[in-house]
């Protein structure tokens, strides 16, 4: 049975043929919206219980490299390994979402997973093994950004709650490197960080369902204008079972590893 957080009058995820739709739309895009993909009351009733929750999340050291990770002092600074961007975004991690939210229910329901699975071309999906990786609650409050990175994961899977009055635009350029073959794009990386590159945005409301392959997309978020709090649920799954964030980029992310 599907989630009723999940409209699938709208939304038929069940129909083999709406999941090949949606796999054919994300293989060319790099990316797929589904408007209306959550229920009015879902995202009410998870607004409800997150925004007040804003002054729990947590604020990660604020500049990075687009690869998050530590710089390569063999390389000069202004290498695009090196260059620093900024991210100011604050988060709940999983561990801090209620037993009981709407969020689990989407999260663990098993015809949404087979329904990402499809989209993905993918057997199945799996949790993250620690305990703070696989819901994470992110607040973006006036001013504050998502810097230019590729995710760690192969692909990303949101829901906004609370768009902004203006700003919060999420900005992505498809494709910039290859993770698995070792191509890590630097000179591309270099032209988008000095904006010699167009960019796509990706337009979406709350209640949307959003994926995209963050891993070789090079994306960021805009700063949030304006005094209402960008709000973003990301859903985070592995392609195999067991597999846990390491101390180190759970200390990083989340400044704790438990
Ligand atoms: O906030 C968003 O829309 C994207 C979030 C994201 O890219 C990330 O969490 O890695
Ligand atoms: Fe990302």
């Amino acid at each position: 049975m599907t989630t009723p957080h999940i409209d699938s009058r709208l939304h038929p995820i069940n129909d083999v043929g709406y999941a090949a739709a949606c796999k054919e739309e994300l293989d060319s895009a790099g990316a797929l919206v589904l408007p209306g993909f959550f229920t009015a009351e879902a995202i009410n009733a998870i607004v409800g219980e997150s925004a007040p929750r804003e002054d729990e999340a947590f604020y990660a050291a604020s500049t990075h490299n687009v690869y998050l990770t530590p710089t390569d002092a063999a390389l000069a600074s202004d290498h695009p390994f090196n260059r620093q961007v900024v991210s100011s975004k604050g988060l709940l991690a999983a561990d801090q979402v209620t037993a009981d939210s709407p969020l689990r229910d989407v999260y663990n329901d098993q015809t949404f997973r087979a329904f990402l699975c499809a989209a993905l071309g993918i057997d199945w999906i799996y949790p993250y093994a620690d305990a703070l990786s696989s819901i994470n609650v992110h607040f973006a409050a006036q001013g504050h950004e998502l810097g230019w990175h590729f995710d760690n994961s192969s692909f990303a899977v949101t829901m906004l709650l609370q768009a902004p009055e203006a700003g919060g635009a999420f900005e992505y350029v498809a494709a910039v490197r290859d993770a698995d073959s070792g191509e890590q794009g630097y000179r591309r990386v270099a032209t988008v960080l000095d904006r010699e590159e167009p960019v796509e945005v990706l337009r979406f409301e709350p209640g949307a369902l959003v994926m995209f392959r963050g891993r070789d997309a090079l994306h960021r978020v805009t700063p949030t204008e304006g005094d209402t709090t960008r709000i973003l649920v990301v859903f985070a799954f592995n392609d195999a079972p067991g597999v846990a964030l390491s101390e180190s980029a759970l200390q990083t992310f989340y400044g704790r590893v438990r």
